[in-house]
């Protein structure tokens, strides 16, 4: 057996492996936290699902063009490289010159492997700019509607997104920690870019002996870790913004709000105090109010504002806050809430984003720049926001408004995806696979055979991590990784690199792609621009060979007391936010000009569209959310033992309230039938008292396995085929899926068998 350290976006292991393939997984010594999700390793190089060869789609191979409505439903013909590398740069070529650079659609979200190197999206970037550039993507799948919002709030998005106050700072500072949307440390096993310790368990820990009083505002009380002792507000989902509204009324009809605060470092509190006193409306939101929408008692909530003036306080929001329709508003209502309590800049007080939603969330506190592969110009301005892919190909020519101004969706007839998987990701995977049909040639770079690369037309097989060397870090984690190759690629797999090399050279414009540069070259280049980013810090950096012999170099400065915008709280003029008033803006006079409906000048309570209080709860009547996965990375190693160890009964497991499982005749591991008028899923029951009556939830990632031509539905449970697809608002367009009604009933037909983790039928040439 050889055994050799790497690292992973869930971990560092020591990793041992016989003839090609991984008999053992065991995490780095030091990391105090080791994530189970790299059991999901085990037997993964050589699995059955793994991409071997190029491979082409049967009809696009005999008559390319008019075979898109057979993508996902047809048997492959394997092919050479060579043939597969000519292929496509015949096809990339005839798109370009016919219909120009904008009919390419690169955007490929997603989030392939850690490394800087191999990171396939920059690969991608890198290449498709060199050969005249393509429809991009902007914003993410996680928080687009924070991406879009925070900039006109407070002056930016990132460092409030993902680098709130650290533990550090709040554990002795802290009294009140409120989390919206908990603190769920099942999402603190991964860091995008690798990661070597995983700390948040130790932090929680100490920040429950040092007395900070947990408040569990979700739907689900395991958001918030046992140990925490929280006490959970249990609420309706999607209702947090009136939540919220029923504790500012609170405060200010209480005069606790902290006037001086809003005067010196925010605009617009009038606004506020009169949609709150019901000026704009003529509705009053008072805590009873609010609880008739939250399904909160009056009482919790007076309770709770009183106590978060009277302790130092910290209102959290998790990530998937900005992931349901009108997602804006949240985040908005959690600076406004925190504002009006006054202890923003203040140690372990004001609000914060996303603790624990990845390892180096509220950890370091640190910003230390990691170079990345330098992608290039891309000449192309057209763009969408990223999750409104089905609509551009569904609507080309057709308008869309985006962040203040109209766009227009280009005419895509050439895509390319490597380190994604939409399948997986995009909501409404019926309406997606509609969309699918119409471009005339789609190309997937894959290490497994997921659904994506099902449906697409070429298809090419990817190295793995632990086939190739790279380097990994992120700027807010702790130390730089040396990611080490394990063994030699499994099959005919390349890098993503080596695979672009290749159709660059058909190009002619492979000397620009890889500079002449090889894999060991190209790491020790990002490692050197990482130091030199750094070389303001008084850390000395090893040598590349130090660094890569030692495998791994750890950042000595830590920021033990990181505060979010102390300095602004110290001199908020010198230290202007970089909104238009320099001020927080609980009123925003530019959004207010762009007239959305759906988001107007402050934050606001709007009904979502689908939630237990809409019309369609009367034939979907659960709520259903669809939350990351405490077993897997989004879609990655669904066939790996750990994912398949959460299943129930073979199929994604579904949390459902004792009641809702009583008067529906469910018993645990029931195998049940979960639906809406967009399609049908099966999974396995589980039956909790943890989880709020009226809401069910599922992870995110089961494999999408549709019932024999039925593209609106899966045998195997994934969400999104009953996830709505639309914006959050005009203003960021972000993803809701977590506005969902369902209905569940047992599944009393013969139970289908799974397909999804076997390949499609490859024939050969
Ligand atoms: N209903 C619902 N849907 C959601 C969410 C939700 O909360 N609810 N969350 C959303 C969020 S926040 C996100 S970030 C997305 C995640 O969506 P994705 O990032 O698309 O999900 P992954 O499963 O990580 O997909 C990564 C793909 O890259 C492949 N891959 C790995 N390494 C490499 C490589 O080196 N090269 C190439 N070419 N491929 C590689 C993997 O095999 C996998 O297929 O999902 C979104 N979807
Ligand atoms: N293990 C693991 N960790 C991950 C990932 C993974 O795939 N696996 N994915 C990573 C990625 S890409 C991202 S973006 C982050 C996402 O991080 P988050 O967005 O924080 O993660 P989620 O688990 O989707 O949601 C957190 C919790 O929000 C609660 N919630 C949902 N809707 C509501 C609501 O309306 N009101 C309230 N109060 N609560 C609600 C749910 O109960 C859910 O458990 O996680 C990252 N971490
Ligand atoms: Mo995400």
């Amino acid at each position: 057996m050889s055994l050799e350290r790497t690292s992973l976006h869930w971990g560092t292991y020591d990793i041992g492996t016989i003839n090609g393939e991984v008999v053992s997984v065991d995490s780095a010594p030091d990391d105090p936290d080791p994530s189970p999700i790299g059991a999901n390793l085990l037997g993964n190089l050589k699995s059955k699902v793994r991409i071997y060869q190029p491979a082409v789609r049967e009809s696009f191979l005999k008559s390319r063009l008019k075979s898109g409505h057979r993508r996902g439903r047809e048997a492959f013909v394997s092919v050479s490289w060579d043939y597969a590398e000519k292929l496509v740069a015949e096809e990339l070529d005839r798109v370009r010159s016919v219909y120009g650079n904008e009919s390419i659609y690169g955007g490929s979200y997603g989030w392939g492997s850690a490394g800087r190197f191999h990171h396939a999206q920059s690969q991608l970037h890198r290449f498709l700019n060199l050969i005249g550039g393509f429809t991009r993507s902007v914003n993410t799948y996680s928080f687009a509607a924070a991406e879009v919002l925070l900039p006109y709030i407070v002056g930016s998005q990132r460092p409030f997104i993902s680098r709130p106050s650290n533990w550090q700072n709040l554990i002795g500072n802290t009294e009140l920690f409120v989390a919206f949307g908990g603190i769920p440390l099942k999402n603190s096993q991964v860091s995008s870019g690798g990661l070597s310790a995983h700390l948040h368990r130790d932090y929680m820990k100490a920040a429950y002996r040092a007395g900070i009083k947990f408040v569990n505002v979700s739907p689900i009380r395991s958001d918030t870790k046992s140990e925490l002792k929280a006490e959970w507000v249990s609420l309706v989902p999607n209702t947090d913004v009136a939540l919220m509204l029923g504790l500012a009324f609170t405060i200010v009809s209480e005069n606790l709000h902290d006037s001086s605060f809003l005067e010196n470092y925010c605009v617009g509190f009038e606004k506020i105090e009169g949609y709150l006193f019901g000026k704009s409306d003529g509705i009053k939101k008072t805590a009873l109010w609010a609880s008739e929408i939250c399904g909160v008692k009056p009482d919790v909530i007076t309770s709770l504002a009183r106590r978060m003036i009277a302790r130092r306080t910290l209102i959290s929001a998790s990530w998937s806050m900005t992931r349901q329709d009108h997602g804006e508003q949240i985040y908005w209502m959690t600076i406004t809430l925190a504002a009006l309590v006054g202890q923003i800049g203040l140690p372990g007080g004001g609000f914060a984003f996303g603790y624990s939603a990845e390892n180096k969330v509220g950890v370091s506190g640190l910003e230390n720049p990691v170079s990345r592969l330098a992608q290039g110009i891309n000449p192309v301005t057209s763009f969408i926001p990223v999750a409104r892919i089905a609509d551009m190909l569904l609507g080309p020519g057709q308008t869309f408004s985006y962040n203040g101004a109209d766009y227009v969706y280009p005419d895509i007839r050439f895509v390319y995806w490597a380190g994604g998987n939409p399948f997986h990701h995009h909501q409404d995977l019926a309406r997606l696979m509609r969309a699918w049909h119409r471009p005339e040639t789609i190309i997937c770079n894959d290490i497994h055979w997921t659904a994506t690369a099902r449906c697409s037309d070429i298809v090419l097989p990817v190295a793995s991590p632990l086939e190739r060397n790279d380097i990994g870090g992120s700027p807010s984690e702790l130390s730089l990784l040396a990611m080490k190759q394990i063994c030699p690629a499994a099959g005919e797999a390349r890098t993503d690199h080596d695979i672009l090399s290749g159709i660059a050279r058909q190009l002619g414009v492979d000397d620009q792609f890889t500079e002449g540069l090889d894999e060991m070259d190209w790491i020790k280049r990002l490692y050197l621009e990482t130091v030199e980013m750094a070389e303001h810090e008084s850390q000395r950096f090893p040598s590349f060979e130090e660094f890569w012999d030692e495998g791994e170099f750890k950042y000595s400065k830590v920021k033990d007391n990181y505060v979010m915008l102390r300095e602004f709280r110290v001199s908020p003029s010198r230290d202007r936010l970089s909104t238009p008033s320099g001020k927080i803006e609980l009123y925003s006079e530019v959004i207010t000009e762009f007239q959305y409906k759906d988001c107007p000048g402050y934050p606001t309570w709007l009904e979502p569209h689908e939630w237990l209080g809409s019309e369609q709860s009367r034939d979907f009547p659960l709520h259903l959310i669809t939350n990351q996965p405490g077993d897997r990375l989004h879609s990655q190693l669904d066939f790996g033992p750990a994912s398949s160890a959460g299943k129930v009964s073979g199929r994604e497991k579904i949390t459902i309230n004792p009641d809702d499982a009583k008067s529906r005749s469910i018993k645990e591991g029931d195998i049940v039938r979960v639906f809406n008028d967009r399609g049908e899923v099966l999974a396995g029951a589980h039956i909790c008292s943890g989880i709020r009556s009226s809401v069910v939830q599922m992870a995110t990632g089961a494999w999408w396995d549709p019932f024999s031509n039925k593209t609106a539905s899966c045998k195997h449970g994934n969400v999104n085929v009953l996830t709505k697809d639309q914006g959050t608002s005009q203003l960021a367009q972000g993803p809701t899926a977590l506005s969902c009604l369902v209905q569940v009933e047992p599944y009393l037909d013969e139970v289908p068998d799974l397909t999804a983790h076997i390949p499609p039928e490859i024939r050969s040439f």
